[in-house]
């Protein structure tokens, strides 16, 4: 099991807990999990080094405070293990320039940039991420929706390899849970939420004030309709609240539906923000704990980042004796 998160925007947004990180915790308990914050990936945009510094501790003191333990998992930076980098530009060599160009992130994320502006670091920014998985023999890949496409891509560049030098990568599956594959949007539900979003309303970030997260979800755009029930399609606002509080609260949607038969959306959307508030505040403050604490941080990435190097190692040896590099004596 391997996944990874950006340190680019500071905190995490709803979207990337409910979508990934929620289900990691999980999966330390019965998989041999790999988890890292992917700060090779961050420079594919323009990024201030101390920011990135203080965003990369962040991220790892919001994977801890969300539940991940590093004696379960393996929690590690991207940038400790010099290997991705290195099977990053095998897999560049194995990528034809059509395939890459079809990556539906890469159009969206440089048209947001500027097309003159765009890096080739973005472009190829999901072949390291194959690189990623594959270095770790991942069988599954938890992630959000947003990163099918980039999964299939992991497919195709393991059995090509394998196909061309033999077998050598295990070939990889998402493990994506439908109910929390996309979360939408606060203010438009048509769209996934996300960190660049088109207004900070729709976007709940976890170490925002409480208070501004409740009003957030209060101002939720819903539909004229009076009606609480689930239906992606014409009712996208209040199905995506009925998805959170459904995770959150642990009631499937179908028992939230019948309890509030008869009630308006300002019951849902005052449960709903209740909810988060109880979610975000110890999450806020464990974040700080760790935070607070940088030799302890330090010392759980040092131990990470050894335990993935050995598995990483191996995997990129193999890799280049399969391809026919020299081995160094
Ligand atoms: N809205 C979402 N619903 C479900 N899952 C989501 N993920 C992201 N948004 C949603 C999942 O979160 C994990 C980490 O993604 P990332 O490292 O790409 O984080 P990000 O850069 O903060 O994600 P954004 O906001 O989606 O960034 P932009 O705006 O750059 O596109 C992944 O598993 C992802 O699927």
């Amino acid at each position: 099991m391997l996944s990874g998160i950006q340190p680019t925007a500071g905190s995490f947004h709803l979207g990337n807990y409910l979508g990934a990180v929620r289900q990691w915790v999980a999966l330390q308990e019965t998989h041999d999990a790999f988890y890292m914050v992917v700060d090779l990936h961050a420079i594919t945009v323009p990024q201030d080094p101390a920011e990135l510094r203080a965003n990369t501790r962040l991220a790892v003191a919001q994977l801890l405070a969300a539940g991940l333990d590093p004696e379960r998992c393996t929690l590690f930076v991207q940038s400790h293990v010099p290997e991705h980098a290195q099977l990053g530009w095998v897999m560049n060599c194995l990528t034809g320039f059509g395939e890459a160009s079809r990556m539906t992130q890469f159009k969206d994320k440089s048209a947001k940039q500027g097309a003159d502006r765009a890096t080739v670091g973005l472009f190829t920014y999901p072949v390291l991420q194959v690189a990623d998985i594959l270095l770790y023999q991942a069988n599954q890949v938890p992630v959000g929706e947003d990163q099918r496409q980039h999964i299939e891509l992991t497919r195709d560049l393991a059995e090509r390899f394998n196909g061309r030098f033999g077998q050598t990568f295990t070939i990889p599956a998402p493990y994506i849970l439908k109910e929390t594959a996309k979360i939408y949007d606060l203010q438009d539900p048509a769209v996934k939420m996300s960190k660049s979003a088109s207004t900070p309303k729709g976007l709940i970030n976890l170490l925002d004030d409480p208070k501004a997260t409740a009003k957030k979800v209060k101002s939720a755009v819903t539909d004229t309709d009076t009606v609480i029930r689930f239906d992606a399609e014409k009712k996208p606002g209040v199905s995506n609240l009925l998805t959170i509080l459904s995770t959150l609260s642990g009631s499937s949607v179908e028992e939230l539906e019948r309890s509030y038969e008869g009630k308006g959306y300002g019951a849902l959307k005052t449960d709903l923000a209740e909810a988060m508030v109880e979610f975000v505040t110890p999450f806020r403050a464990r974040t700080q704990e760790y935070l607070d604490d940088p030799e302890t941080l330090d010392s759980i990435l040092a131990k990470g980042a050894e335990k993935a190097r050995a598995v990483a190692a191996e995997t990129l040896a193999q890799t280049y004796d399969r391809m026919g590099f020299l081995p160094a004596k």
